[in-house]
């Protein structure tokens, strides 16, 4: 594996592919630490056997696991799912696995970002975070692709989308936070972004989902679902603080023009109820150092946007609200060719994330 560190994806010629383009496979970690995971991971850890297997039915599944849970994951994990050895602090493959660019060959290579568990030591969530931020780089060596180095800029997989076709999308809230980069103008960000993802137009939603502790990462409000389309975390109870953000969103999606000169197509996808955590819960998180603790009755940032493209299905989070068959049918309906399966999420959102933040696509030749 080659480490780059005197050009970039743009300069080579490599962009970052759409996650509804096809995919060789799907990077996860297996769950483990207790302050992430309530009573010890245990429930968490069947919700990423069950979504695992979901991704398996159509692409290929790796799952890293730390040395304490590398049996367990091996016997939880049916044998078509590879498992790996590998040290991280904690399971989010979106955030720090590689972000994949391809050439028009059909060539794979990967970005190595930095990583800071969202925030650093301005507002993140847990520290150290040494063993995240070296994850790219092993991956990129593990599955034989030369990997771009851009440590200096600091990065998680879920705070972008991109549509393949030269637009990306962020949230303002996320890439412009002090955590993060605060040394460089938007401007400069939005340069960074144009040269590594090798797109030319960048789109800045204002605000992700309401107490989203990663600063608003647009993976959980707002997703491509093909070239200029999209859908947007929705709700219709002016009451509740997420209906001014989502409907800044949708203004600003309102009046963006792609990369190709298109007006983004829309779907509103419904959010369910405020999912809140409850003191059970709460007490079944175990407090390993000065990271925030959750406290009961806090809301949870649930949302189905939060789901993975596989080559052949889309597995998206559920919630046991009243709103999980129609974000489905919705999803389903955006989706035809691939079959939409819903898997209960409760207890990876009470980590902070859902599908999407637990799972990282490798682009691949055919779908
Ligand atoms: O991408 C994400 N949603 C990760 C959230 C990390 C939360 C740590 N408790």
């Amino acid at each position: 594996m080659r480490i780059i560190k005197d050009s970039t994806p743009g300069r080579d010629g490599f962009r970052m592919p759409a996650e509804f383009e096809p995919h060789e496979g799907c990077i996860m970690i297996f769950p483990e630490r207790p302050d992430s995971w309530q009573y010890g991971g245990y429930a968490a850890r069947k919700a990423f056997v069950q979504i695992a297997e979901a991704i398996a039915l159509s692409e290929k599944v790796t799952v890293c696991a730390g040395a304490a849970q590398y049996d367990n994951a091996r016997a939880l994990l049916p044998p078509h799912i590879r498992v790996v050895e590998m040290s991280s602090n904690d399971a989010w493959a979106r955030d720090y696995c590689p972000t994949f660019v391809k050439n028009g060959e059909g060539s794979v290579r990967g970005i190595d970002w930095g990583f800071n568990a969202w925030g650093g030591l301005h507002n993140g969530l847990y520290f150290p975070w040494d063993r995240d931020n070296q994850m790219a780089r092993k991956l990129c060596d593990l599955f034989e692709k030369d990997v771009y180095c851009k440590r200096d800029f600091i990065l998680e997989g879920g705070s972008v989308h991109v549509d393949g076709e030269g637009t990306c999308m962020v949230t303002e809230e996320c890439l412009l936070s002090k955590g993060r980069n605060p040394q460089m103008t938007k401007g400069e960000i939005e340069e960074t972004l144009k040269e590594y993802l090798n797109v030319s137009t960048v789109l800045w939603l204002p605000c992700g989902i309401y107490n989203d502790e990663t600063d608003g990462h647009v993976d959980n409000i707002c997703a491509f679902t093909a070239p200029g389309e999209a859908v947007l975390a929705w709700t219709e109870d002016k009451e509740d603080v997420q209906y001014e953000m989502s409907r800044a969103c949708l203004a600003c999606l309102e009046q963006a023009v792609d990369a190709r000169g298109r007006h983004i197509r829309v779907h509103k996808l419904p959010l369910p109820k405020p999912v809140r955590i409850t003191e059970e819960e709460c007490q079944g998180l175990d407090a390993c150092g000065d990271e925030p603790v959750r406290t009961p009755g806090e809301r949870l940032a649930a949302s189905y946007v939060n789901f993975y493209i596989a080559n052949g299905n889309i597995v998206m989070p559920g919630f046991g609200d009243a709103a999980d068959a129609q974000a489905k049918e919705i999803l389903q309906g955006l989706f035809p060719d691939r079959r939409v399966i819903q898997i209960y999420t409760r207890d990876i959102l009470i980590g902070g994330g859902n599908i999407h933040c637990i799972t990282q696509q490798i682009p691949g030749a055919a779908r």
